[in-house]
């Protein structure tokens, strides 16, 4: 019975236990880093290293072969506004092949290379209707477009089935040395490997500024956006979307969802070895503000709902707090308050930015709208 109730979730900002956060410019022996220097050549290595380790598993950087084909072209799509072009990216690792799917419209009334949004799908591909017919808030395409951004998308399932029971049969053939392994990747990892071979065709796509390429995910997409623009820099901006729990917040808190209950619920999410850290959330090396300064100096936008505790929004707002230090070596300030703006209140000109709307969990056009006006405080001028 006192086991039950010391599992129940918390949803009391006073129950919240008390802790100390790893320090993110504190070395593991114990060394300070001063400056932006030792922070890219030391501790940034070595924070990284730990996530790859205890939480997210670890990226294979080859393969055998990539090769992208399009297979629908359409130039005048969006009642002419903008170009559709469907894309299969082929990765061939150990005799096996994973195809994952991307879809992609860059608007026409714009003829340079442009920047551009890519969401990492974890809802139905409806969402992503290539053809318009279904029309949805989660990827509201044409309103990406009228605001002069190309917009991709691809689905979870290409880089690893949602499924404890099958998400192997994704990427993960490709690598099965990975799977038994204590840090081996598993499904999150899998969709942020997947995001980096999209951007590996973006370098190739001329209509593609691949310098300006933002990676867009919603909760269990968020936490793999994150994940992806900490390992892979050559993403320019990352959007997580209510991404809670070993997405942008705070582990240590315990308010709503736990490491031990995402384990249990979604064990083929994350490492073998992140399941030490069930309810010993103080063990961890890591905590996710420093998931949050891997994205810097780059400009990173979180966000939250207001009937979403699950996702613990005051959590995520203190990530970004706690993330500060590592811009402020970069003279990144993002000039953050120490309590989280009022609901509804998008912070935009900073390099930090956030919001907490009022409502459920979900990506909704009141969230891209957002999105847009940080991307266009960031990228100014470009179309
Ligand atoms: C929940 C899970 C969250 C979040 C969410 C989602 O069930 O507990 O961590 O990932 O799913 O992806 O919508």
């Amino acid at each position: 019975m006192l086991f039950a109730k010391a599992q129940a979730q918390n949803y009391d900002e006073s129950k919240v236990p008390a802790y100390t956060l790893p320090d993110v410019l504190t070395m593991a022996d114990g060394k300070m880093i001063k400056n932006k220097a030792s922070w890219e050549k030391k501790r940034r290595p070595e924070v990284l290293n730990l996530f790859e380790n205890n939480v997210y598993g670890q990226m294979p950087k080859t393969y055998d072969k990539l090769t992208f084909k399009v297979t629908n072209d359409v130039p005048n799509a969006m009642d002419g506004k903008a170009h559709l072009k469907e894309i299969t990216i082929t990765v061939t690792n150990a005799n096996k092949s994973a195809d994952i799917h991307l879809i992609l419209f860059t608007p026409n009334k714009i003829k340079k290379a442009m920047p551009a949004f890519l969401l990492i799908n974890n809802r139905g591909k409806d969402n992503t209707d290539p053809t318009r017919t279904n029309k949805s808030e989660f990827w509201p395409a044409e309103t990406v477009i009228e605001s002069g951004y190309a917009i991709a998308a691809f689905h979870v399932s290409d880089g690893a089935p949602d499924n404890k029971d099958t998400y192997q049969n994704g990427i993960l053939q490709l690598y099965p040395e990975q799977q038994n392994t204590d840090n081996g990747m598993k499904a999150i990892g899998a969709w942020a490997w997947a995001a980096s071979r999209v951007m590996d065709y973006f370098q190739k796509d001329e209509r593609i500024d691949a310098k300006k390429v933002f990676v867009v995910g919603h909760s269990r997409g968020g936490k793999a956006a994150l994940w992806a623009g900490a390992q892979d820099q050559r993403f320019a901006m990352i959007f997580s979307n209510c991404s809670g729990n070993t997405g942008a917040a705070l582990s240590r808190r315990r308010f709503g969802e736990t490491v031990q209950v995402i384990n249990n619920n979604f064990p083929h999410w994350f490492t073998i070895n992140y399941k030490k850290y069930n309810n010993n959330e103080n063990a961890l090396p890591i905590d996710q503000h420093m998931l949050v300064a891997l994205i810097a100096p780059r400009p990173i936008y979180v966000t939250n709902a207001t009937q979403d505790l699950w996702a613990d929004p005051k959590g995520t707002y203190l990530s970004l707090i706690h993330a500060q230090p590592v811009y402020a070596l970069y003279n990144k300030l993002s000039g953050l308050s120490p309590e989280p703006p009022a609901i509804n209140r998008p912070i935009i000109n900073s390099f930090l930015g956030y919001h907490n709307r009022e409502g459920i969990h979900n990506l909704t056009a009141y969230d891209w709208q957002n999105f847009i006006r940080f991307a266009d405080y960031h990228y100014p001028n470009q179309r």
